[in-house]
């Protein structure tokens, strides 16, 4: 709710021009992206607007409404109705395909034969759930890395070898891990 007035408010901000504002904004966590799109009407009367937003990811929760080129770019498109005065928060999730920057064209919207556009979009991606702990993605900051993976970060854990860990035993002694392994799943038996 915080990030929707705070929407609502760069709305109000930026809004002095036009009759027309595309705002857009995006949080990042885990994975997945979710973005606010907000438009709104200042028409004296109800108007239908046409949304076009470029994807760079996995559209969650359905299909992309259609992709084009070579390169095979998606969009959505949305048509909704907006009363005067009102102001419409479009919201979708999407997975992003890489790390690093994820970035998207200006949102477009179509009214009255004209079109407004939102700023680009850009925010930094630092894990992708595939499975896969990849380049980028560490025990911190993705699911896909576990306890002990060379990932740039020392997760400390008693009978597990982290070869990013300075002097960790567990790593020395491979031998005396694997007993203390089966001592701990011995133990957890008759826990
Ligand atoms: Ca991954
Ligand atoms: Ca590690």
């Amino acid at each position: 709710m915080k990030g929707l007035a705070y929407l609502f408010i760069l709305i109000l901000l930026v809004g002095s021009v036009g009759a027309v504002k595309v705002v857009r904004e995006g949080t990042y966590s885990g994975g997945e992206l979710r973005i606010k799109i907000g438009i709104s009407n200042d028409f004296d009367v109800e108007k239908e607007f046409i949304i076009y937003e470029q994807l760079k990811g996995e559209f969650i929760g359905g299909e992309p409404s259609y992709c084009l080129g070579a390169n095979n770019i998606c969009y959505m498109k949305w048509h909704t109705k907006i009363p005067t005065g009102k102001i419409k928060v479009i919201n979708y999730e999407v997975k992003p395909y890489f790390t690093g920057q994820y970035d998207s064209a200006p949102t477009k919207v179509e009214v009255n034969n004209k079109s407004y556009y939102s700023e680009p979009f850009a925010i930094n991606v630092d894990c992708i759930l595939d499975g896969i702990c990849g380049s980028g993605e560490n025990y911190l900051n993705c699911r896909d890395c576990s306890y002990g993976m060379e990932d740039g970060v020392c997760d400390f854990q008693v009978g597990i070898c982290d070869l990013d860990c300075e002097n960790d035993s567990d790593c020395e002694y491979p031998e005396l891990s694997f007993f203390r392994r089966l001592k701990d799943w011995f133990l957890g038996l008759f826990r």
